[in-house]
């Protein structure tokens, strides 16, 4: 292909984001926002309580140390951890039969069977990514908290998920203000055992690679209302598929009640929508399923300009960037 000069020009002029090329970069993507932290936030359940946050942190050093390829060390709970993580897995399991899709139903019987997901067990990161390996392809590397929107896109651009290993503090086992073990462990890993969903989230994270910060919001925006707090259709009857929904017993019934307005997802409305991070969502978006959404954000990504495309090579684990025509 022919190309002129200044074609050439033009696209050196212009100025993105650095974002990472392979897999190992995902080791520099670990910049954390601190909003959430129980050193900082003085509303955390543990920031009055030392101890807690002297375990979080050294938990949260196994994420520091960890560089890609290595296995993820084992943390050994606490009878009062695990106490937690019984609370919480005994009151969810009993409404997912009801309000959980059947993808991430799915999904959890085989946890249970393969994984080690049982009340008196937290399972171990290690054991869980290499499940989801097998399944989808997505691996887990631990992460010390709450990631960066651009860095925690990136990474699933990869087939990454950044996924805390600590567990909330013991006083709250319903609700935690930050990503901790439970919302990642009952929230996200069903679902990245799912093939549509798991190339859904790719998607997302592709399209974020080098994005400018206005688009980078947009895509969290939609992150929250898809992969968070996503509803879809199954013979006839609403189900929830989103992280935020299937680890949080409260807002889990709320979403499938009468309360909340719910709308048909579309990606543009979805990704401008205002959200709420302190209580239940008002508004949730209804899928008519993964590979409609699937669809409905290629057309989306469309619209979304770059200076340039990308394409994730599955032999290298590596991004391809290519010169757009
Ligand atoms: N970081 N550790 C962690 N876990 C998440 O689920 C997470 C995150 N950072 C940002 C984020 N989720 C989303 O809300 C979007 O901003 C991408
Ligand atoms: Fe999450």
């Amino acid at each position: 292909i022919k190309r002129n000069a200044e074609d050439v020009k033009t696209t050196k002029e212009v100025k993105f984001h650095w974002f990472p090329k392979k897999i190992a970069d995902l080791d520099k993507c670990h910049h954390l926002v601190t909003k959430f932290d129980p050193d900082l936030d003085q509303d955390h359940p543990g920031y009055t309580d030392p101890a807690y946050r002297q375990r979080r942190r050294m938990i949260g050093d196994i994420a520091f140390r960890y560089r890609h390829g290595e296995t993820i060390p084992r943390v050994e709970y606490t009878e009062e951890e695990i106490g937690t993580w019984r609370e919480v897995y005994s009151t969810l399991r009993d409404l997912y039969t009801t309000h959980a899709c059947i993808e991430y139903l799915e999904a959890f019987r085989l946890l249970e069977r393969h994984c080690g997901y049982s009340p008196d067990n937290i399972p171990q990161l290690e054991d869980v990514s290499n499940f989801i390996k097998e399944r989808t392809g997505f691996i887990l590397r631990p992460v010390a908290g709450l990631l960066s929107a651009r860095d925690f896109l990136a990474s699933l651009a990869f087939r990454v998920f950044q996924c805390t290993q600590y567990i909330r503090h013991a006083s709250s086992p319903m609700h935690s203000p930050e990503p901790d073990c439970v919302h990642e462990l009952l929230g996200h890993v069903p679902m990245l055992a799912d093939r549509t969903f798991a190339q859904f989230s790719q998607n997302l994270g592709l399209a974020s690679l080098g994005a400018s910060e206005e688009d980078i919001e947009k895509l969290s925006t939609l992150y929250w209302f898809t992969v968070e707090y996503g509803l879809c259709k199954q013979n006839g009857e609403v189900k929830a598929y989103g992280a935020g929904l299937l680890s949080s017993y409260g807002e889990l019934v709320h979403s499938l009640s009468d309360e909340p307005e719910t709308r048909e997802f579309h990606p543009e409305a979805a990704a401008l929508q205002p959200y709420q991070d302190q209580t239940y969502q008002p508004v949730y978006f209804v899928s008519e399923s993964f590979s409609d959404a699937k669809e409905k954000f290629r057309g989306y990504m469309a619209g979304i300009k770059r200076p340039f495309s990308v394409r994730f090579d599955p032999y290298t684990s590596s991004i391809e960037v290519l010169d757009n025509p």
